[in-house]
């Protein structure tokens, strides 16, 4: 039966008993070539066969991933035991994701092998920060192999994290080493740096199955945040909710499971045949999932080709393998054997990251491994070879902001890559995986500096909200060239050219900033700058004031418009073109109204005969008026009578009634 199961059934009635605070939880993976007693290691530890599977059992060799525990006292150490076959170097990956401690297990009697240099590699990519060497089966050597055997492992490890790790000699045939191995990984296991407390749940799920009575049970390590008991969580990327029912780590029911532990989550709301390897168990409406990313890659020196652009690969992720195309974002398109460099990855499902997040990628077949490297920006978009030069540029000083863990800059970077449109509080966790009082305060951080500004949902970077407001500030100017004489562009029409595709907080924002900056003035409806002054000269004022006497004198029987701003420059310094504009302004005003081209009336008029035509109607049975009765009352010809019956038709003062009109 399973380790995390044993106590399934007492779930209900055992309260959680394990109070030791002061436990160190860590993940210790076992690494090597077959048949170099890595299961046998684990059982001589911990008395657990880790090959669980009937196959394993009768072929004797480890295909999936296994696991153990151990109650070292102070340390709690749960063990994931590995294939060492090149066949399930798959399997191998779904369990060396969330490891802190890495046993690389060598056979004295054999040296470093294919896998042992694979493995080796693979954890190094990973940059699994901690390890031991184990040397076993030394009840077959003698004392000379064995030194040889440390050579031969000391050059592997050279220059790398291994480097300094202890070497520990055992068979687990005879016991001997075994004990002091025990206090090696306690000892170990002391100097590996806690998980970060930053980051919302995530437990890539390792394996799936049903528990009789209880139903779904998903298993893995929990690589970070928390999970507790009766919680509603997600299972990415199937985005499908489920609920905590209950919770195992080291074999015991616990209210809590905390980042590093081997973890089994008993869930409701879901069938069991619908979970699979791979899927991410996470908080739930926080992360989503992503099939393109971008992300900064190492090519081994062993590699036996470059990494090109267009190369389909095998990308290992938490527990998933996902096939994916390679986009190499440099000139050449491609990345030589040794060398570092930008990639962006193409996936053909969808998988869940978040930044940091460590990957190897696998060539498609043969299937070897060729890279590894960390996810940078999981939501990244399609790159233009022209914009190489600006993303390499982003994504370097994305990596300086994670490597001095300044959150303010990686969120600014965000918002800056988003651009205009700016990203809301959900995107953003989405992207960085932050718990969210670590990203409010990276935000404020940003909105302090006044690196980001808030509009309402949205937070937009400094520089392309710079860009929105100067983009505003020349329409409203390229306005007022067009329409000297106009007030100001109209708020509807404004927001149509610039913000179509914004929310109208943005709009407003923008506007408000402008305005404090004291660059516009928005008024009603209309916006206008700051500067657009319309107040006229003393010497327009007059011209001003001609124009206003000749309309006021004509009353009904009005000159043309061209007519009468020939006349009122008569004798003034002003020409024809000038007056227009003036005229204009009047016209602006509301004081004239428009009836045709040519003909211009004073509002004052124009109401006056409304009142009498209003006061004829009111005196006759049927409200109509023909044609000579409105000449006769308005005191005008035809020439005027029919434009401004027209017009009054228009306002909706009468309606056509056959020749005659209806006054409404
Ligand atoms: N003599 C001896 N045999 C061992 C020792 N450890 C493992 N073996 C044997 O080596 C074979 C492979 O061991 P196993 O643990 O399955 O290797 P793995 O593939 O690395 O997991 C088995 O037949 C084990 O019994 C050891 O310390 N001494
Ligand atoms: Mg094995």
């Amino acid at each position: 039966m399973d380790f995390l199961f044993l106590p399934l059934n007492l779930i209900l009635d055992l309260p959680n008993l394990d109070f030791r605070l002061w436990t160190l939880d860590v993940i210790v993976g076992t690494a090597g070539h077959i048949d170099h007693g890595k299961t046998a290691l684990i059982k001589a530890l911990t008395g657990v066969d880790a090959d669980r599977l009937p196959e394993e059992r009768q072929r004797g060799i480890t295909i999936d991933i296994g696991f153990a525990e151990l109650d070292l006292g102070d340390v709690r150490i749960g063990f994931v035991d590995v294939p060492g076959h090149e066949k399930f170097v798959k399997n191998m990956l779904a369990g060396a994701h969330g490891i802190d401690l890495v046993a690389l297990v060598v056979a004295a009697d054999e040296g470093v092998m294919p896998q042992t240099r694979e493995h080796f590699e693979i954890c190094r990519l990973l940059e699994i920060k901690t390890g031991i060497i184990v040397l076993t089966k030394i009840d077959l050597i003698d004392e000379e192999l064995l030194e040889l055997v440390k050579l031969d492992v000391s050059e592997l490890v050279e220059n790398s994290f291994l480097e300094n790790a202890p070497v520990i000699a055992v068979s687990a045939k005879t016991g001997e080493g075994i004990e002091q191995l025990k206090s090696i990984l306690s000892e170990t296991a002391q100097k590996i740096p806690s998980r970060k407390n930053e980051i919302v749940a995530r437990l890539p799920i390792d394996r799936s199955f049903s528990v009789k009575g209880f139903g779904a049970v998903s298993t893995g390590t929990l690589v970070a945040g928390e999970i507790n008991e009766t919680q509603e969580l997600e299972i990415l990327p199937l985005q499908k909710k489920v609920r905590v029912r209950a919770l195992q780590t080291y074999g015991k029911p616990v209210k809590t499971a905390h980042a590093g532990q081997r973890t089994a989550v008993n869930l409701g709301g879901i069938e069991h045949a619908v979970i699979e390897r791979g899927m991410v168990l996470c908080e739930a409406n926080i992360l989503r999932p992503t099939q393109i990313f971008d992300a900064e890659i190492e090519v081994l020196k062993a590699a036996k080709r470059a990494l090109k652009s267009r190369q389909r690969v095998r990308l290992h992720i938490g527990t998933i393998e996902a096939l994916a195309r390679v986009q190499v974002l440099n000139e050449k398109s491609e990345i030589a054997p040794g060398e570092k460099d930008f990639v962006q990855l193409r996936l053909e499902i969808p998988v869940v990251t978040i930044p940091s997040e460590r990957f190897i990628l696998r060539s498609y077949s043969p299937q070897i491994t060729i890279a590894g490297g960390r996810v940078l920006d999981a939501f990244a978009v399609k790159h233009r070879r022209k914009d190489i030069e600006n993303v390499r540029k982003y994504l370097k000083d994305f990596i300086e902001a994670q490597n001095a863990n300044d959150k303010a800059k990686q969120s600014k970077l965000f918002l800056e890559n988003a651009g205009k449109y700016g990203l809301t509080f959900s995107d953003l966790q989405a992207r960085t995986g932050w718990r969210s009082e670590i990203l409010r305060m990276a935000i404020a951080e940003n909105i302090e500096k006044k690196a980001a500004i808030k509009a309402e949902n949205f937070y937009i970077a400094r520089s392309p909200f710079e860009n929105l407001k100067w983009k505003t500030l020349a329409e409203i100017e390229n306005f007022h060239r067009k329409e000297p004489l106009a007030r100001g562009i109209l708020r509807e029409t404004l927001r149509e050219k610039i913000f179509s595709h914004f929310s109208l907080e943005i709009f407003k924002m923008t506007l408000s900033f402008l305005e404090k900056e004291g660059k516009i003035a928005a008024e009603k409806d209309v916006v206008r700058l700051a500067s657009h002054n319309l107040e006229l000269s003393a010497e327009e004022k007059i011209l001003r004031e001609r124009i206003e006497k000749i309309y006021k004198t004509a009353k009904l029987e009005v000159p043309t418009l061209e007519n009468a701003l020939i006349e009122a420059v008569q004798n003034t310094k002003f020409n024809k073109e000038q007056a227009r504009k003036i005229f204009q302004l009047f016209l602006n005003s509301g004081e004239i109204v428009k009836v045709t081209e040519d003909f211009y009336f004073r509002k004052e008029s124009v109401n006056n005969l409304t009142e009498s035509v209003k006061e004829f109607a009111s005196k006759t049975s049927d409200r109509l008026i023909d044609v000579a009765s409105f000449k006769e009352i308005a005191g005008i010809s035809r020439k005027y009578a029919i434009p401004l019956l027209e017009y009054f038709d228009r306002e909706r003062i009468t309606r056509r009634a056959g020749d005659k009109r209806l006054v409404l």
